[in-house]
């Protein structure tokens, strides 16, 4: 297999399991699932859709905690290995950069993008009770500093681009709430404030997410493109099923789809996936890799209940998602 295919940093000691013999999937889960369980501290209901990054010589993460009050809340968190994880009870207290960022209420389904040196939170932020986009930065995972909302709701699934696209910061988000169906754009912006030079990117189309689709971890560069994994939804008779894939954008036009992959890559099956607070759920808002190796460790919330990891290999999930194209019927 061709290594190097990812453009980005060596992480040699990430998270990762081989395949299982018996797998014969592009994408296999953690034999340690769920590596985050819901009671994680008294007041906490359920941690996931969580992000996570390399960070000192360990990991970092913002969780989702969704508390006894059915408040949804953003908890920092730190690991060595990137499985075991202690986090902390307190949420993060925003400081705010301008009196007119209204304080945090409620936030949800975290990403966290390094660029340069600094790290980027998103987050489906709720102002005035509507959903939008959030955007806070860190350098140490102590203090953040809240910056203004992306775009006015309704918004959610907001993920930035690990470096500037030509001059500008560059974000995919999905600017429908209700109402169907819900399609990914990208949005560009010179300073994190002021956002445009809007293209629409993808639309619910295949069988598993006509529904809706929504950005998944940060988008990781490769010699193909960006791969992108994304959730999307499909309905039936009892339920929405959350399940998520994967495409590839162009490296210098990113709403330009390159390859989009038929099948899904995981789809809830296990228990842990099918029962919890959500039934039916794989939400992935993270990634951790290792350019040298090609190793992928994918993590996705399970159920709105738990927190999960799967793994895959670069050169065999593109070459997967080229083989597997999605091509529409009529
Ligand atoms: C979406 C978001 C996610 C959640 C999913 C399934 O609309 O609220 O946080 O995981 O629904 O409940």
């Amino acid at each position: 297999m061709n290594r190097n295919t990812i453009i980005g940093d060596a992480v040699p000691n990430m998270p990762w399991e081989e395949k299982p013999e018996e797998c014969t999937d592009v994408v296999w889960r953690s034999s340690q699932n769920p590596i985050i369980k819901r009671n994680i501290f008294p007041s906490s209901n359920s941690v996931f859709n969580s992000a996570v990054v390399p960070f000192g010589d360990g990991y970092a993460g913002v969780f989702r905690v969704d508390l006894k009050t059915r408040k949804q809340t953003l908890h920092v968190g730190f690991s060595k290995d990137g499985i075991n994880w202690d986090i902390k009870e307190e949420r993060i207290e925003f400081i705010r950069t301008k009196e007119e960022i209204e304080p945090f209420v409620v936030g949800y389904d975290p990403r966290v993008c390094k660029i340069d040196d600094k790290y980027y939170v998103t987050w489906c932020n709720l102002y005035k009770g509507m959903p939008t986009i959030g955007i806070a930065y860190t350098t140490n995972f102590i203090d953040f500093y809240q910056l203004e909302n992306a775009f006015a709701p309704y918004n959610r699934n907001g993920v930035l681009f690990p470096r500037k696209i030509g001059d500008n910061y560059a974000m995919l988000h999905r600017p429908i709430d209700s109402g169907e169906p819900n399609h990914i754009f990208y949005s560009e912006s010179p300073d994190l404030n002021f956002w445009g030079n809007h293209r629409h990117v993808l639309k619910p189309d295949t069988y598993w997410d006509w529904v809706k689709v929504g950005a998944g971890p940060v988008p990781i560069e490769t010699t193909e493109g960006w791969l992108l994994f994304y959730h999307g939804v499909q309905k039936n008779c009892s339920d929405s099923v959350y399940s998520f894939g994967a495409v590839i954008l162009d490296i210098d036009k990113p709403w330009i789809v390159k390859y989009r992959c038929e099948p899904y890559l995981i789809a809830p099956v296990e228990l842990y996936e099918m029962v919890g607070d959500v039934s039916m759920v794989c939400f992935p808002c993270a990634t951790i890799q290792d350019a040298e190796t090609g190793r992928i460790a994918i993590y996705y919330g399970g159920a709105d209940t738990v927190v999960c990891v799967a793994y895959t290999q670069v050169d065999e999930l593109i070459a997967f998602i080229k083989n597997n194209p999605f091509v529409k019927d009529n």
